[in-house]
């Protein structure tokens, strides 16, 4: 299979992150997207390329401009206003209930402010998303890894996997979050949409929900989002990802959101996954962008569901069975050791490739990890 990987993403070298008022060791580093790349290249059935510039304009046909600003904008802006601080990381959001009485157009006239922490809040969800000198230039290495994914499938590939770094699919039109910046997924399906004039179906596997994927879509009928998740009423984001949020207007029917329960296993997950390709499969359209997240694996330190390495590569097998192509896109996952594993799995998965376990080393090998 056809790899897309930038070094670009090192740049985005973030230490800590800001949780329920602790700072602790950052979950989404470097290391994560190094592990995976190690691991599909010491397979030897990969081959990875480099990804191709493609400037704003997709970006653009997905985001509010503001947002590109900002994120190239922060952290110059934080370092002139004297911020030594080892990250950017908001502490005052916009609330919306700030506004309660307020009219529509009174609250459609608020805008960012110039200081840096109001501006991160502005454009922010969550504290747990730290800026840094390099995010910038990582995050916009990121959308070019996912749109190169993209050209690979338009230009013939039955599937193509794109090593994204930050991932994307907490990002809504006008708003940053979850270790996301720019939503690589919606920029890449967008793409796919206008390039091809097909519909497309997003299928979101990682442990979040795609909130911000799910924002960009809501009235949309000709993207299909498809997300199984941890049931919000008990983890990130909390306020989007109930099974009752359909879309509305054209997008009504085009968002199915499949909450699932701490401790979820592999059956259980399976079962579920067969309920969103039977989904897909009654949609027209040739592609599937897949959100792909290891965040659900059973050692995840910030998920808990019970998925092992071995179940990843029946749930490629699976997503590839519909015999739609597929633009494969990196999102979360956050237990180092079973990252290169994992994702070797879902990739052989989906190529039709036997699982072969690595040998024990520790993790992610013989399914007795569990
Ligand atoms: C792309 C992606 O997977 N983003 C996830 C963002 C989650 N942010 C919230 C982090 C909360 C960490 N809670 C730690 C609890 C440890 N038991
Ligand atoms: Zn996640």
């Amino acid at each position: 299979m056809r790899v897309v990987y930038s070094p670009a993403h090192l740049a985005h070298d973030v230490t800590t992150e800001t949780v329920m008022g602790g700072v602790i060791p950052a979950n989404e580093v470097a290391e994560r997207a190094e592990r995976i790349r190690t691991t599909l290249e010491a397979d030897g059935g990969f081959a990875i390329d480099a990804p191709t510039e493609h400037g704003t304009e997709p970006i653009l046909a997905v985001h509010d401009a503001g947002l590109l600003r900002y994120v190239e904008e922060a952290w110059p802006a934080a370092r002139a206003q004297s911020l030594a601080r080892p990250n950017l990381t908001a502490d005052t959001f916009p609330n919306f209930r700030m506004f309660e009485g307020m009219s529509p157009e009174f609250v459609a006239g608020r805008t960012e402010t110039r200081f840096a922490a109001g501006r991160a809040g502005w454009w922010g969800l969550d504290t747990a998303n730290p800026l840094v000198a390099g995010t910038y230039g990582a995050a916009r290495a990121a959308v070019d890894v996912a749109l190169t994914t993209v050209d690979l499938v338009l230009g013939g590939e039955p599937a193509a996997y794109g090593l994204c770094r930050p991932p994307g699919h907490h990002a809504a039109r006008s708003m940053a979050g979850g270790y996301c910046f720019f939503n690589n997924a919606a920029i890449a399906a967008e793409a796919f949409v206008r390039a091809a004039g097909e519909q497309v179906a997003i299928l979101d596997v990682d442990y979040h929900h795609g909130n911000g994927t799910q924002q960009i879509f809501w009235r949309r009928g000709d993207v299909l989002y498809v997300s199984l998740h941890a049931d919000p009423e008990r983890q990130y984001p909390f306020f989007l990802g109930a099974a009752d949020e359909i879309g509305e207007g054209e997008g009504s029917g085009a968002n199915l959101n499949i909450p699932l329960p701490a401790g979820t296993d592999d059956s259980g997950y399976l079962a579920a996954l067969d309920r969103g390709l039977a989904a897909i499969a009654d949609n027209p359209g040739d592609v599937i962008v897949v959100s792909l997240g290891f965040d659900t694996y059973g050692h995840d330190p910030i998920g808990d569901f019970a998925l092992t390495t071995a179940v990843y590569h029946e749930c490629g097998r699976r997503v590839a069975a519909l015999g739609r192509r597929l633009v494969i896109l990196q999102e979360g996952g956050y237990h180092r050791p079973s990252l290169g594993a994992n994702a070797r799995a879902w990739l052989r998965g989906a190529e039709g490739r036997p699982y072969e376990s690595l040998p024990a080393s520790g993790f992610g090998g013989d399914g007795s990890d569990r």
